[in-house]
């Protein structure tokens, strides 16, 4: 297929809801979508899970759209691409900008998932029908009301919560959690906020039954980690410190984890996303899909890899309703019971809210190949 054209669009949402993690507070999400058009009027979607500020990782929307417009455009636009898995290849020779790769993969892979006429799932080889879902919770004013906050997920049935730790909100917090559910399937995430000194203050983690715990040291960190696990009865889960399959096996085969958040923006789009899950699969180290906050179309893609079947924790893909008054996907994402019903339309298989889109959109840039080869109409 050839890719005739690429429209970016910056994005401004408001979620209903700030989210609160051990960096700080933020409500308003900017980011960018991308659609890659071929010559046959087909387009895929893609999306950017940088933030604003690089607080969880180097990139952000701007170094984003930096490196798409001055470096990735013009590698695929007016190129021929059989298969998605080329395009990680062609961007082989830029250093990380992960997200920024990803976000133009992701619409490739969706674009030639349609082009074929399957839907995201199959052409990834993903089987299963419905996938089930977790829920990430921000860090609360104290335990009572995040108690709270639990009591209404765990009612709407999603299989396992996610709290988020700090120092100074971790160990108490997280025993009257558990004490006010017993059995609910239940981790903590620290995105990063622990050092190796820590470590008597993790283990009175131990014993909550915790099913991981989600990347308690520094974010480029591997050999800590793996002295943390061999001191920690709960699992150790990363997530920062994950952007490769290489990464993945170093932190495998040093013990630095137990179990992988495989976050497709994070690792630099589905190609190795797919890798890591294969990887893992062999080592018999289980993986869960983690969330950015992403708007539909990111969740979209995470939907389609979960379907994957090393994919046996439940992931952070809440539904739409969660995040956003309204989404830019139609249907929005719904979660039943815990579950999300694998859309069966083609590529990610959700439509766009064209309104919706349009009303959050700030600018848009367009990038089109000779115009002699350009895609006509829609
Ligand atoms: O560490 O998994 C994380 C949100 C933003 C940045 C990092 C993380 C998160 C979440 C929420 O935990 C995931 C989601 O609900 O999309
Ligand atoms: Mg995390």
């Amino acid at each position: 297929m050839k890719i005739t054209e690429i429209r970016i669009r910056k994005m401004k949402m408001m979620m209903k809801k700030p989210f609160t993690t051990s960096f700080g507070t933020f409500q308003e999400k900017d980011f960018l979508l991308l659609e890659a058009k071929d010559e046959l009027g087909n387009s895929g979607w893609g999306e950017s899970v940088a933030f604003h500020s690089p607080w969880y990782s180097e990139e952000t929307l701007e170094t984003n759209l930096h490196i798409i417009k001055d470096f990735l455009v013009p590698i695929v636009l007016g190129n021929e691409i059989s298969h998605p898995n080329q395009v990680s290849e062609l961007f082989g020779h830029l250093r990380k900008n992960n997200m920024a790769k990803s976000t133009v993969e992701g619409a490739i892979w969706d674009l030639y998932a349609k082009r074929n006429k399957m839907t995201l799932a199959e052409a990834l080889g993903g089987a299963r029908k419905r996938i089930e879902v977790g829920i990430s919770i921000g860090i609360h004013e104290n335990a009572d009301e995040l108690i709270e906050t639990v009591a209404g997920f765990v009612e709407e049935g999603y299989k396992r919560i996610k709290v988020k730790i700090k120092p100074g909100y971790d160990v108490d917090v997280m025993q009257k959690l558990r004490a006010a559910f017993p059995d609910v399937p239940m981790m903590a995430d620290a995105n990063s906020a622990y050092r190796l000194k820590d470590t008597e203050l993790l283990q009175k983690l131990d014993g909550l039954n915790l099913t991981m715990i989600e990347q308690p040291l520094a974010s480029d960190d591997i050999i800590d980690h793996a002295t943390l696990q061999a001191n920690l009865q709960t699992p150790i889960c990363l997530d920062e410190s994950i952007h490769s399959l290489e990464d993945t096996r170093k932190a495998v085969e040093l013990g630095s984890t137990k179990i992988i958040n495989i976050k497709i923006g994070r690792v630099g789009g589905l190609t190795e996303a797919k890798k890591i899950h294969d990887y893992c699969a062999e080592k018999g180290i289980p993986v869960w899909c983690g969330g950015m906050l992403e708007s539909g179309i990111g969740r979209a893609h995470n939907i389609a890899l979960t379907t994957l079947p090393n994919f046996t924790l439940p992931g952070d893909t809440a539904g739409s309703s969660r995040y956003w008054e309204e989404d830019v996907i139609s249907p929005e994402v719904v979660v039943e019971d815990g579950y999300i019903t694998v859309p069966d339309a083609y590529g990610i298989g959700y439509a766009i809210n064209k309104q919706a889109m349009d009303r959050f959109t700030v600018e848009e840039l367009v990038f089109q190949a000779q115009p002699s080869t350009a895609a006509t109409g829609q």
